[in-house]
C-alpha cells in the first residue's frame, strides 16, 4: 500500500484533472453505499464545525448558506467505489480550495493556502460525521485539487440524507471511501487524521 501511494503521488498534479462528462450522461438515480455515521436523523441544529489550528481560538460554526455563498462549481464524473462499482454522477458545491482560501484555513500562519509557500500548509485535512461514526483523512494536495468539492447538490437538487445531506465531500481523485457524507467537523493536522477504512486495513491514500 505504501508503494501504491508513492506511485500515485508521482502522477498526482493539481492540473491533472479527472475526466468529465456531459450532464446528460449522469445517472438519474445515483447509487447509495455506506451508512456509517449517518444512521441517525440529520441534527436539526446542524452546523459545520471548523477547528482553528490554534486551539485557543473558537471553532468556526458555519451554516449551509455560508457554503452556498462561495462560488458554485458542478462536476459530472465517474464516481468509483473500491467494492467494484462505478457510476457517472453530477455533483455541485463549493471548491474546498475556495473555502480554505476564503476562511484562511489549512495553514500555520493563518493566512490561507499560498502556492508559493507550501511549507505553511498543514499536511492533512480531517473530516468527521457529527456523531464521529465515520471519519477520513485527506492529504492537503488532494484537498486543494480544483475538482474537490464541499458538495450540497446532486443532479441539481439538494443532496438527500442517504447521499450525505446537508454537506458531503466529493473528491474525484480518490475512491468513494474518502467521500465523507454528512460532514460535521473539519480540522487540520500534520499527523495523519484517523481514517475509518484505513483502520480496517484499506489503503490510506487511495488515489485514482
Ligand atoms: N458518512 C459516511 N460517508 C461515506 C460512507 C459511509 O459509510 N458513511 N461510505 C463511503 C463509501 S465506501 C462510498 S462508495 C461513498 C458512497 O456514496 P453514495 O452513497 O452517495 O453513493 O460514500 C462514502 N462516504
Ligand atoms: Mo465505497
Amino acid at each position: 500500500m505504501n508503494a501504491n501511494e508513492q506511485v500515485a503521488k508521482t502522477y498526482f498534479s493539481n492540473t491533472h484533472l479527472v475526466r468529465t462528462f456531459a450532464v446528460e450522461d449522469a445517472a438519474k438515480k445515483a447509487r447509495v453505499n455506506g451508512y456509517d455515521g449517518i444512521k441517525t436523523p440529520i441534527p436539526e441544529d446542524w452546523k459545520l464545525q471548523v477547528d482553528h489550528p490554534s486551539e485557543t481560538d473558537q471553532p468556526l460554526m458555519l451554516t449551509i448558506e455560508d457554503i452556498k455563498a462561495l462560488p458554485k462549481h458542478e462536476i459530472v464524473y465517474e464516481f468509483k467505489c473500491i467494492e467494484g462499482w462505478s457510476q457517472v454522477q453530477h455533483w455541485g458545491g463549493a471548491r474546498l480550495s475556495d473555502f480554505l482560501a476564503n476562511y484562511k484555513l489549512g495553514t500555520k500562519s493563518g493566512n490561507g493556502p499560498n502556492p508559493a509557500n507550501t511549507n505553511d500548509l498543514y499536511k492533512y485535512v480531517g473530516l468527521e460525521t457529527p456523531d464521529e461514526g465515520y471519519y477520513v483523512g485527506i492529504d492537503m494536495e488532494s484537498a486543494l485539487h480544483p475538482q474537490t468539492l464541499l458538495a450540497y447538490e446532486l443532479n441539481g437538487q439538494p443532496i438527500t440524507a442517504p447521499h450525505g445531506a446537508p454537506l458531503r465531500l466529493i473528491i474525484p481523485v480518490k475512491y468513494g471511501v474518502k467521500n465523507l457524507k454528512r460532514i460535521g467537523r473539519i480540522f487540520f493536522a500534520d499527523e495523519r487524521p484517523r481514517d475509518f477504512w484505513a483502520e480496517r486495513g484499506y489503503d490510506y491514500y487511495v488515489g485514482l
